[in-house]
């Protein structure tokens, strides 16, 4: 095997956000700039020579050329095993899955709900060998070494047929690699088949339940296709947009009402089916409705806590439960209620890991779509989806009566998050500096009539290896249970996105119904007047509302 020692200029900006390096497409596309990353990744991870690599991605344009440069660069490394996803596609959770059968770690290339294409973005992230996403230390590590970086190692190997399913030895026997190219869906329908009944959703559908899964031309369309439509039974045509393409269809593959706008108005309109959900680009996000009925992932998450017993895989009960710190504090709620620990965490699947690694807690969420468990080490679209098919199998009744009569017993939370996108940087960070310097003096002030409790810059302390996060948001928490919540956007390639989160508690019986945005206006208008958005940014009003 003849290995190419190919000089490259370091590059200041590979410094992973909140999931992986994403930038735009044409900035990987610049030469030598995903090989500079990819050898810091593969320095810093030091996979020993027995040890096996997963590749794959969600399918976006110039996935299958990233791939091949990144099995040559293994092979240059030492590395002599290479697990892929065949057509180089593998969901986010499905890799998670597959390092955890014995892999040493693996790269995820995916932008996860960021548009594709030659004009939109692309992304890279390493997995370390327990499945989840590497944590800061890690990352912060290969953006240092990408950063000085004088050289990549890549060799000269035969073409690799990625569409085949079967073992490939590249190279000579000696130096050479192995890759397994390997069916992306299989292993992980199995694992969802060990955790769900799938023999009560087989009777679900076969009972005339309507479902609609719209896989938003992304990743999911096989994984549901096989596991909805093939092993439990639903309707052909039950998932739609099906074939993953490399832009996504033009489409932005982010499960949510603005960019779900179709699924979201069949399931709103006259001949709505009984239930309705949708995976983002790299799968690893979901949107649950039921007819006429939006569930918002805070509350997603609440009832699989609430209902977590019903289902095979969790009957045996939760050890705890966890949320990204601007997630409503609904699971909150039910974990009191379960008397289970409720761990509140930085935004980023990464920092779940070490409480899932150490079994501390079970299940875990995020209020931006994702849900996930201990099953795998990221969060996990099909599973949340079939977890909500488990239980109304389970219950007998619609997504709707669930979520209401959850409220009945536990509360509800009220939720909505305002997003401004492509906010010049200076804008958002001055919104940011003024919040943190006003936070050590709103407790005990009055805001319209409502009283602050407390207000920081959320600082977080793993409570399993005690590393410290700083500055992860301001929140703003009030006398009567509701919290606003700001902080920017680590996953955006253009300009800064500043994210609001607003949230209000509601037990009054009378008052468990009402529109969400009539019953947040009050502390919208506080949210905006405190962060100065109109004058700091110059909108008038936010580009996304979920
Ligand atoms: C967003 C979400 C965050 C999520 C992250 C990755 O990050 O808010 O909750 O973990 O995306 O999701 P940010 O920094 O833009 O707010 V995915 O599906 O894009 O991997
Ligand atoms: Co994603």
């Amino acid at each position: 095997m003849i290995i190419d020692t190919i000089p490259t200029s370091p590059f200041a900006d590979q410094r992973p956000g909140t999931s992986g390096l994403r930038k735009r497409t044409t900035v990987f596309q610049q030469p030598h700039y995903l090989e500079n990353f990819v050898q810091a990744l593969l320095e810093e991870a030091a996979i020993p020579r027995d040890g096996a690599l997963v590749v794959g991605g969600d399918g976006r344009f110039l996935n299958r050329e990233a791939i091949a440069t990144i099995v040559r660069m293994a092979a240059a490394n030492g590395i002599t095993r290479v697990v892929v996803g065949r057509g180089g596609l593998l969901s986010t959770p499905a890799a998670s899955h597959l390092i955890r059968q014995g892999a040493a770690g693996g790269i995820i290339l995916s932008a996860s709900h960021n548009p594709g294409g030659a004009d939109g973005d692309f992304g890279i992230k390493y997995n370390a060998s327990n499945g989840g996403p590497a944590p800061e230390a890690f990352t912060n590590a290969v953006a240092a070494r990408a950063a000085k970086l004088t050289r990549y190692h890549i060799a000269q190997l035969p073409p690799l047929d990625l569409d085949v399913v079967g073992t490939q030895r590249l190279g000579t026997h000696a130096g050479g690699i192995v890759v397994d190219v390997v069916d992306p869906v299989a292993a992980y329908a199995d694992l969802m088949a060990s955790l769900f009944d799938f023999g009560a959703i087989r009777a679900l559908f076969a009972s005339g339940f309507r479902m609609r899964f719209d896989a938003m031309h992304a990743i999911t369309g096989p994984y549901a296709r096989e596991i909805l439509e093939q092993r439990l039974g639903a309707p052909a045509g039950t998932v739609i947009n099906a074939t993953p393409l490399p832009d996504f269809g033009g489409g932005h593959p982010d499960p949510n009402l603005t960019y779900a706008h179709d699924l979201v108005e069949e399931l709103f309109g006259s001949a709505a089916p009984d239930f309705g959900a949708a995976s983002d680009g790299d799968g690893d996000r979901n949107m649950i409705l039921g007819r006429h009925f939006f569930v918002t992932p805070s509350d997603s998450l609440a009832v699989l806590a609430a209902n977590a017993t019903r289902v095979p895989g969790y009957a045996r009960g939760l050890t705890g439960v966890a949320r990204s710190m601007p997630t409503s504090a609904a699971v909150d709620v039910v974990a009191a209620a379960l008397g289970i620990p409720c761990f509140e965490t930085p935004t980023g699947w990464k920092f779940f890991g070490t409480l899932l690694d150490a079994g501390r807690i079970t299940l875990c969420g995020e209020e931006s779509f994702g849900t996930g468990s201990d099953h795998v080490r990221e969060k996990d679209g099909l599973w949340a989806v079939l977890f909500w098919l488990n239980v109304i199998a389970a219950r007998g009744e619609s997504v709707e009566a669930i979520v209401r009569a959850h409220w009945a017993q536990f509360g509800r939370h009220y939720y909505t998050r305002y997003d401004y996108e492509g906010v010049a940087s200076e804008a958002a960070q001055g919104v940011m500096a003024q919040l943190r310097a006003a936070a050590p003096t709103l407790a005990g002030r009055a805001l319209h009539g409502r009283e602050v409790a407390s207000a920081d810059d959320f600082r977080y302390v793993d409570p399993v290896d005690g590393s410290v996060s700083e500055h992860q948001g301001v929140r703003v928490h009030f006398t009567d249970g509701a919290r606003i919540v700001y902080r920017l956007s680590g996953t955006g390639t253009e300009g800064a996105t500043i994210r609001i989160y607003i949230e209000a508690r509601e037990t009054d019986p009378a008052r468990l119904g009402l529109d969400t945005a009539a019953a947040l206006q009050p502390l919208v208008d506080i949210a905006l007047a405190l962060g100065e958005i109109a004058a700091r940014t110059g909108r008038d009003a936010p580009t996304v509302i979920t």
